[in-house]
């Protein structure tokens, strides 16, 4: 048997996920970069978030402050369990309607005063509102 130097296979490789990702990043066009959001003792960051219908929605959530806080979008079906301070989750959802959502922080079942933020839903490019 041929003997394969360890370069040439690394090569191959390479180039069979550069065809790998060709092949794939025109069709997978519900991919978004993550989406951070910090939660405070008082506020989120940020106040607004833009995604789009039909596309996945991937947030990783961190809780920057001293108290317990989650993070929650009910028209989504959205809730974190309770984030310690200094605890990070990941959600993902796909809206499945345009429009602008609330999200907030109800630790104790309720909206905290200014921990809250709007999720403004927007059509695909070309789709119908
Ligand atoms: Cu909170």
């Amino acid at each position: 048997m041929r003997d394969v130097s360890p370069i040439r296979v690394l090569a191959a490789a390479l180039a069979s996920l550069a065809v790998i990702t060709a092949f794939q990043a025109p069709r997978d066009v519900t991919w978004a970069a993550p989406i951070q959001v910090t939660l405070r003792d008082g506020g989120i960051d940020p106040r607004e978030i833009d995604v789009r219908r039909g596309a996945t929605v991937n947030i990783v959530v961190r809780n920057a402050g001293k108290q317990i806080h989650n993070f929650v979008v009910p028209d989504f079906y959205v809730f974190t369990q309770n984030l310690q301070p200094g605890e990070t989750v990941t959600v993902s959802f796909v809206p499945d309607k345009t429009g602008n959502f609330r999200y907030y922080s109800d630790r104790d079942g309720i909206p905290e005063l200014g921990m809250q933020g709007t999720m403004k839903v927007a059509s695909q490019p070309g789709e119908a509102p």
